[in-house]
């Protein structure tokens, strides 16, 4: 590849990353989704951009609670089957989640 054709690329990719961006300015944040299944969160730690709306889906035939561990975000209603819930992550950090009606449920949203 040429001197000229890497930086016309590195221009174009630029541009695709500005238009990312803008997509979340104007109200629609990346989302990330974890699934409820088993008795567990899948996957058990997901890692995002700070903004992401992370979507929890409940697979299971018993009701299931998101809870944050220190109150860092807001914890869910009773999930049942196929129900969702779902909360925008703004801050870059660690967020160890579990649930409250089965404690030895546990799951991590690692922000960056
Ligand atoms: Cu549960």
């Amino acid at each position: 590849m040429s001197g000229a054709r890497a930086w016309w690329r590195a221009l174009a990719l630029g541009v695709a990353a500005l238009g990312a961006g803008s997509a979340a300015a104007a109200g629609k944040p990346a989302q990330a989704k974890v699934e409820i299944k088993h008795f567990a969160f899948v996957p058990e730690a997901l890692t995002v951009s700070a903004g992401t709306r992370v979507v929890w889906t409940n697979r299971d035939d018993e009701p299931h609670i998101v809870v944050s561990a220190g109150n860092r975000f807001a914890s869910s209603k009773a999930m049942d089957t196929d129900e969702t819930y779902a909360t925008v992550f703004d801050k870059p950090g660690t967020y160890a989640y579990f649930c409250s009606i089965h404690p030895h449920m546990v799951g991590t949203i690692i922000v960056r």
